[in-house]
């Protein structure tokens, strides 16, 4: 299908002047495309991501901890279902989304493929992970399509409660036994260099990023967002009193920022081409847990159906209509 020079022409123009792009509005299809790409790897992330947390509900040290543990591992499922929705305005359904997921053919997050192994994890997950995670998103609350950047301010609202009681966890263990302390420092070393990769690869091997900033898409670069990410934690690791894994990291005057070593690109490749440490286990779980949910879902299509609520997707109480007015969060 040909796109009209006019209509590109004035769907730039509205980018420039940072309109919000809306679901009925005109768009080139490749920025169609690549949002669905990048909301729908957002939305499995969620997803996926509730794994290596909800692995520790049963196991967390205190009721208080466990209260708040379960309400973050629900906010990531509710996170979940609003990104579904934001991608299902660009036209593809959630069924269809969640196929691509199970099938093994859809990219999520790479770091959700790494084990929480001791109670310091779910610390430093809620500490790194979702440090990282907010210092992408913030930048996203900008982005020119509309339903994604209002999905994205709830979203950074919950996940800013969510690294603050990581970092309590880390603190209170920090503070705690020397085998406490010594369990938040192995946490931290494993997570580090993970979390550092959420950013994705450097600018220049980002085939991605050049497109998605024109399109405004994307706010800042990958290389950008994770400076920023390591200004901020080097400065919390101290507070912590926690030492983070890299002996080349240092203070660089000129730029008056904090520089590390090299990540393992050739560990990261592995980890997103579904050979990390956990990548067939999180598939195996989320495939379970669709098999275990078919009732709910024939229930939900049952009850439509009998209130004349009949629609093609049974994802009704995550369905946007498409239009300007209908935001996909209040
Ligand atoms: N993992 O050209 P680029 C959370 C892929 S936070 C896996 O740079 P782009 C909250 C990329 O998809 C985590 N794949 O691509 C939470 C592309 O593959 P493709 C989720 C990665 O899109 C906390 C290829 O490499 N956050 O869930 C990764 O411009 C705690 C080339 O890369 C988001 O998804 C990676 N780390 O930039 C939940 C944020 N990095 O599609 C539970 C939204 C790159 O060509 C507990 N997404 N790839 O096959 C974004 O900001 C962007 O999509 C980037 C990648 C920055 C991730």
């Amino acid at each position: 299908m040909g796109e009209d020079a006019a209509q590109t022409a004035r769907f730039e123009a509205r980018i420039a002047r940072e309109d919000k792009i809306e679901p009925n509005d005109w768009m080139p299809e490749a920025y169609r495309r690549t949002l669905i790409r990048q909301i729908s790897q957002h939305a499995h992330s969620e997803v996926v991501g509730m794994l290596p947390e909800g692995n520790w509900i049963t196991r967390a040290p205190s009721l208080r901890r466990k209260a708040s543990l379960l309400a973050k591992v629900e906010d990531e499922a509710g996170h979940g279902l609003y990104l579904y929705a934001a991608a299902e305005t660009l036209g593809i359904s959630r069924e269809e989304m969640v196929g691509q997921l199970l099938a093994g053919t859809a990219r999520y997050s790479s770091i959700f493929n790494y084990p929480t192994l001791t109670w310091g994890d779910i610390g430093a997950v809620g500490w790194l992970v979702d440090g990282a995670a907010i210092i992408n998103q913030i930048a996203l609350c900008r982005c020119s399509y509309g339903p994604y950047a209002r999905a994205m301010i709830r979203i950074c609202k919950e996940e800013s409660f969510h690294q603050r009681q990581g970092f309590e966890i880390m603190l209170t263990l920090a503070r705690g036994t020397p085998e406490q302390r010594a369990m938040a420092q192995d946490a931290l070393d494993r997570w580090w260099w993970p979390s550092l990769m959420m950013f994705g690869p450097h600018d220049a091997d980002s085939p991605h990023s050049d497109q998605s900033m024109k399109w405004k898409i994307k706010r800042q670069t990958n290389d950008e967002l994770r400076q920023h990410f390591i200004d901020m934690t080097v400065k919390q690791a101290e507070v912590l009193g926690l030492a983070i894994p890299d002996p080349e990291l240092a203070y660089d005057a000129a730029s008056g920022h904090w520089q590390g070593g090299e990540i393992d690109w050739a560990e990261f490749r592995a980890v997103i081409s579904g050979n990390g440490p956990c990548n067939r286990q999180r598939l195996k779980q989320r495939r379970a847990a669709h098999q275990q949910g078919a009732w709910v879902r024939e229930a939900a299509r049952a009850y439509a159906e009998k209130h004349g609520r009949h629609r093609q997707s049974t994802s009704f109480e995550t369905r946007v209509a498409p239009a300007p007015q209908n935001e996909v969060v209040a």
